[in-house]
């Protein structure tokens, strides 16, 4: 039996990394009856050099949703400090959506070239936040090689909305020119999607990048308005203090989170943030 990592999934084939230059074609067997992922770690059957049957899947440390990638070790969020406008809210739930598959993610701020001082405001903030910021631009090549020293020995993701420059960063990270990045529509200031397959790419043994193309944020309705405080690294410490142990945060009387906010010690567009997102969960449970 060999080990390997699915690298992509492909017309119901699944190309496994078993340490070999040559990937492994690999089938399903029908006893699996799990959704393979890309990024799975297998267990599979060699039949000859380059063919092979899938045994078993191996359990899965993270898993990702949208897209669907399992085991990955690290995750930056990337933002455009201009164009697409960076919206708070959005990068929120982009780094909330992460924290619900297992990941603490990074946050990257690319196309600092822009916009500069807006990319610097947002370092400031979301580094007291708890997350790891980075500035870089893409097209300046700046900041790209201390994001490369943080790849070795890793399976790292590249998420974010389309637009942002991750093909970009990643060219420049691997210094190769033939991944696809699209233009900016100039009229309408929006990514074109560009990129359509996850696709695990292997930079040297142990170390892989994924770009991940339609990354969205998670939809939070369909969680529960208590589950939600845990997604914010800054503020989950608060929770499970309040006067009342079903607190929510929002009206209740002695509540230690909106002390905290009070006492600035949690920023106040992360709890907007939370108050959004709770409300609107509130909101659908009255109708249902
Ligand atoms: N000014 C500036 N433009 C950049 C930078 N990085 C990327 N771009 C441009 O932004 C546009 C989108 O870049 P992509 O790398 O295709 O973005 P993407 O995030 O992969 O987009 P999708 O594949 O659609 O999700 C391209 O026109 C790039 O040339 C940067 O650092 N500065
Ligand atoms: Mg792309
Ligand atoms: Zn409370």
């Amino acid at each position: 039996m060999t080990t390997g990592r699915v690298i992509k999934n492909y017309n119901g084939f699944y190309y496994v990394d078993v340490g070999e230059p040559q990937l492994v074609e690999c089938r399903r067997r029908g006893k699996i009856k799990e959704k393979i992922l890309v990024g799975d770690e297998l267990e599979i059957q060699l039949l000859g050099d380059d063919k092979g049957v899938i045994e078993q899947v191996l359990p899965r440390r993270t898993m990702l949703r949208r897209p669907a990638i399992a085991n990955i070790d690290q995750l930056f969020v990337i933002m455009a400090a201009q164009s697409p406008d960076p919206s708070q809210f959005l990068m929120d739930k982009m780094l909330m959506t992460c924290e619900y598959g297992g990941i603490h993610p990074s946050l990257c701020i690319n196309k600092c070239d822009l916009n500069r001082p807006r990319a610097e405001e947002l370092k400031a903030f979301y580094e007291t936040c708890g997350y790891a910021v980075y500035l870089v631009s893409a097209r300046e090549n700046c900041g790209i090689d201390t994001l490369r020293a943080l790849l070795p020995g890793k399976v790292t993701a590249f998420a974010g909305p389309s637009g942002v420059g991750k093909s970009s960063l990643l060219s420049q990270l691997l210094h190769r020119d033939d991944l696809s990045v699209g233009a900016v529509s100039a009229k309408i200031r929006r990514g074109r999607h560009t990129t359509r397959h996850s696709e695990i790419m292997k930079v040297e043994d142990h170390t892989y990048v994924v770009d991940t193309p339609g990354f969205s944020a998670l939809d939070f309705d369909h969680l529960e308005a208590r589950d939600i405080l845990a997604l914010l690294p800054d503020m989950a410490p608060y929770g499970g203090r309040c006067r009342f142990s079903s607190c929510l945060h929002r009206t209740e009387p002695g509540c230690l989170v909106k002390e905290a906010v009070q006492e600035g010690k949690i920023q106040p567009e992360r709890y907007e943030t939370y108050c959004k997102i709770v409300d609107s969960i509130q909101e659908r449970k009255r109708y249902v």
